[in-house]
């Protein structure tokens, strides 16, 4: 695999599906809801994942392709070359916000991240990476992520895990929101690694995603040093939903011993 070709093709191929996704702001959009009335996706999802999978299968024949939306291949095992695309991550800003959503892939070969992006469409911002050759936000190379301490982190978070739930202890989760600086909650798993890696947070937490919401930023995120586990601080499953957890490598374990605590 040349990696600096493939790059120079997936930077173009994303911009391109970018543009796409703006000109989408102009037409009537149809939304639907998935597992739940707010868990939606809309036609445009399914659009950019389709316009992916024909230039892919077009270029790449050997490739196969892990897709939200369904169209690429059923994947079971991670041998040969895989695309991980999320065409949407964030459908719900997409859809109420027009804003704070982004194109995120990852290229993984024999399970091993390669490359990695985060597109942030609307801002026209491009966040990749390669396996030790650093990451980037646009043409700026990002620096290694500074030690930190949880009095003086900013953590990503969805808000309904400091609520009763089934899944975590959520008052240990209300002791991380006391400790800490500041939390944030951006509504798009990509955007959040893509500012954990640019170092604008310092760690983020979600209960549930799946391996198309990470398998971009993981790449970028690792280039500057952060640790991505699920959390049993077992490395994340890209073959199916996990819990998962990012974070400055300063603050990884902490966050894990004290704060997520799994009923
Ligand atoms: P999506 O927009 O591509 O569905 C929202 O907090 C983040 O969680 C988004 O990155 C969203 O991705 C992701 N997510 C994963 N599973 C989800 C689900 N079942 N419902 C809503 N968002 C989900
Ligand atoms: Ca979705
Ligand atoms: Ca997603
Ligand atoms: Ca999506």
């Amino acid at each position: 695999m040349d990696l600096h070709a493939m790059d120079n093709y997936i930077k173009s191929l994303i911009k391109e599906a970018g543009h796409r996704i703006r000109n989408s702001f102009l037409t009537d959009i149809t939304i639907e809801s998935k597992s739940n009335a707010n868990d939606l996706v809309t036609n445009i999802d399914k659009e950019i994942e389709q316009f992916f999978i024909g230039r892919i299968r077009r270029d790449f024949p050997g490739h196969r392709i892990f897709g939200e939306e369904g169209f690429g291949d059923d994947i079971q095992d991670s041998e040969g070359v895989i695309w991980l695309l999320d065409p949407i991550d964030g459908t719900m800003n997409f859809v109420h916000q027009k804003r704070n959503f982004a194109i995120s892939l990852g290229i993984y070969e024999d399970g091993v991240g390669k490359l990695g992006y985060i597109y942030d469409v609307v801002n026209d911002d491009l966040y990749h990476g390669a396996k030790d050759g650093g990451a980037y936000y646009n043409d700026e190379q990002l620096k290694p992520l500074m030690e930190t301490v949880i009095t003086e982190s900013i953590v990503a978070m969805n808000a309904t895990w400091a609520v009763p739930n089934r899944r975590i202890d959520h008052e240990a989760a209300i002791q991380l929101i006391r400790d800490v600086r500041g939390m944030r909650s951006y509504g798009s798993a990509a955007l959040e690694l893509a500012y954990l890696a640019s170092g604008r947070v310092d760690a983020y937490i979600s209960m549930r995603l799946s391996p198309w919401d990470i398998a971009g930023g993981m790449v970028i995120a690792q280039e500057v040093g952060a640790v991505t586990t699920n959390f049993k601080g077992d490395s994340a499953n890209l073959l199916k939903q996990d819990t998962f957890i990012a974070a400055n490598p300063a603050i990884h374990q902490e966050l894990l011993n004290k704060y997520i605590r799994l009923k």
